[in-house]
């Protein structure tokens, strides 16, 4: 230990308190980038962090800290670390925590609580917050005790990366945090394997495996359908390996984009609500392989796909969901990269005769994507002002290299570029907050992955509604320095409920008018870069601008359609029949 020794009785123990051991247990974690607003529960803490040399930011919205935390915790597999003071810092937490939950994204939120020896006594800022977090995470750990603060941190990372991650609390009154003990050296121990994710691989039962192979050998035109569990096993050498070797198609949810590359010759692209050719795909299949993914209501269309006749093997982490929304015929309980090694071992012997059977099927892959594409043209290559998001997506997959990260918000953001954002290479290079789906998570977002990212260059999308939310966080971004460009998909809406309202209620608009702003112009006066864009045709210098700014960030503000009939992806809506209780998107 390197931190001066205090103890009259030994020169090994020292005195710590509640703050210091939290700080020295982060420390030795190897801990990024944290996000936080401070309180008086948790100073000692911050003290010490400081006295570490530990980084961490002040965030406007503890919220905000929780979603940087949890898109660190995508780009680097390891969790992300925030914190909260009592009551309101609490409560501002509880949407990121959910979107953690909902995604297993692993990370661990340091929340002070009230001094014991005032608690329910109308003490300031006092809530019950301990019931209004624990629904929010994978664990909540009290902390009673200074002297057990290096066991319960190292209990909160075992239960952040291990089975499916998830997020943790570490509760930690006043008194707690500003306790003291003599720790011993060894009490800051920590499990190495706790530390990433995945924490510990499980395989499948060696018989599940034998019978999804018989299937998978059978099948003339199987589908791998691939969700955000490949990036938390870092399956994706051994997807891809297994989809080569054996001449099967990969289709990917949003948080599955970057399995294999979007831009691979087997990438079918997303499907469930918006897909380009994989929902067609997944109609004439014959064996589906579902792996790390929940087939929840967007992967499935609400619950329409995949067909019930076409059998289906089920590849997951956590046992529960395999068979919640749809039967399997081989349920596979395992680690998404250790399931797919066993697969392709299985079928080792029927790899040549598995190619040459399929030659024709995977043949089909890139010629429909061309017919796709040709009949998607008019749109990805429209000139129409103001801009059609179709166009903008194109621009982005032009301009971005393929080492960068876009991080896309909840709204159209999302929505678009999940559709039609092409990844480059292997690996999470897309990352959207499917988890919780909440507006507003793509600008502080976008600050965790780029603090995250050492080199790779970081672009956050965002709706105008979702910006608004976080503009605070602007702030952040210029204070820490990140050269994050941000694009504002600036539709004057809250688009996604103005575009439904239409179809809907037959142009009847309530509350999804948002008033005409210029985000560049605020963006400059905050002491950021800002560019307006209204001609398509200048996105792609306003997209290398903003990617050659190293230091401080740049706001994108990229005015499209205004025409709620023309919102939805790849969907005309006014075209769309709806009757009352339908939802088309
Ligand atoms: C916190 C939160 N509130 C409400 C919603 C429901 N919602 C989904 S998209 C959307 C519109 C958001 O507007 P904006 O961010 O401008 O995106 P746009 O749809 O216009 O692209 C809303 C309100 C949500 N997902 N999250
Ligand atoms: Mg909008």
């Amino acid at each position: 230990m390197n931190a001066p020794v205090s103890s009259t009785v030994s020169n090994s123990i020292r005195k710590l308190n509640g703050g210091q051991a939290l700080a020295e247990m982060l420390k030795a974690s190897g801990v990024g980038p944290m996000f936080g607003m401070g309180g008086f529960q948790l100073l000692p803490f911050y003290e010490a962090m400081r006295a570490l040399g530990l980084r961490h930011f002040l965030i406007n919205d503890e919220r905000c800290g929780a979603f940087a935390s949890d898109a660190y915790a995508r780009v680097t597999n390891r969790p992300g670390v925030c914190d909260a003071t009592l009551g309101p810092g609490a409560t501002n937490l509880v949407t990121a925590l959910i979107e953690s939950l909902n995604a297993g994204m692993p990370q661990i939120a340091i929340v002070g609580d009230a001094n014991r020896e005032h608690a329910w006594k109308n003490m300031t800022q006092e809530a019950r917050q301990v019931e209004i977090l624990k629904p929010a995470v994978k664990e909540l750990i009290r902390v009673e005790a200074t002297k057990r603060i290096p066991e319960l941190v190292r209990r909160a990372f075992a239960a952040a990366t291990s089975g499916r991650p998830g997020p943790v609390v570490l509760d930690v009154p006043e008194d707690v945090c500003h306790g003291e003990h003599d720790f011993k050296p060894e009490d800051f121990a920590l499990d190495p394997s706790t530390l990433s994710v995945p924490a510990r691989r499980i395989r499948p039962d060696r018989a599940d495996v034998a019978r999804a192979a018989a299937l998978i050998a059978r099948a003339e035109r199987p589908l791998l359908l691939v969700g955000g569990g490949i990036h938390l096993s870092a399956g994706q050498q051994a997807l891809l390996g297994f989809a080569e070797a054996q001449s099967i198609p990969v289709a990917h949810t949003m948080s599955g984009k970057g399995g294999i590359a979007c831009t691979h010759p087997l990438s079918v692209g997303l499907f469930g609500r918006y897909s380009r050719i994989a929902n067609e795909l997944i109609e004439a299949s014959d064996c589906l392989v579902v792996v790390g993914c929940k087939l929840g209501e967007i992967a499935t269309k609400r619950y329409a796909l995949p067909p019930e006749r076409i059998p289906l093997i089920h590849l997951d982490i956590l046992a529960e969901e395999i068979g919640r929304c749809r039967a399997a015929d081989v349920a596979l309980w395992g680690d998404a990269r250790a399931g797919l090694e066993d697969l392709a071992e299985a079928l080792a012997d029927e790899t040549k005769r598995a190619r040459a059977a399929r030659a024709d099927y995977i043949a089909e892959i890139p010629s429909r994507m061309t017919t796709w594409r040709d009949e998607a043209a008019a749109r990805l290559d429209s000139a129409e002002r103001p801009i059609h998001m179709a166009r903008l997506c194109t621009e982005l997959n032009k301009a971005l290299p393929a080492d960068s990260i876009l991080v896309a918000d909840g709204g159209f953001a999302g929505h678009w570029t999940g559709l039609l954002y092409d990844t480059k290479s292997p690996g999470r290079h897309f990352i959207p907050d499917r988890g919780l789906a909440s507006i507003g998570y793509g600008l502080p977002g976008g600050i965790g992955a780029a603090l995250a990212a050492a080199t790779a260059p970081v672009v956050a999308i965002t709706g105008d509604g979702g910006f608004n939310m976080m503009l605070g966080e602007l702030e952040t971004a210029r204070r820490a320095g990140v050269g994050l460009t941000i694009v504002v998909v600036n539709n004057a809406a809250s688009g996604y409920v103005k575009a439904l309202q239409h179809a809907m209620f037959r142009g009847r608009y309530q509350s999804s008018d948002l008033v005409e702003m210029d985000y560049a112009a605020i963006a400059r006066a905050m002491g950021c870069n800002g560019v307006r864009v209204e001609d398509p045709g200048r996105l792609g210098e306003a997209l290398r601008a903003g990617l050659g700014e190293r230091t401080r960030p740049t706001v994108l503000d990229v005015v499209v359609t205004r025409d709620p009939g023309r919102m939805l992806p790849a969907v005309d809506n006014r075209t769309v029949e709806i009757k009352q209780g339908d939802r088309v998107a």
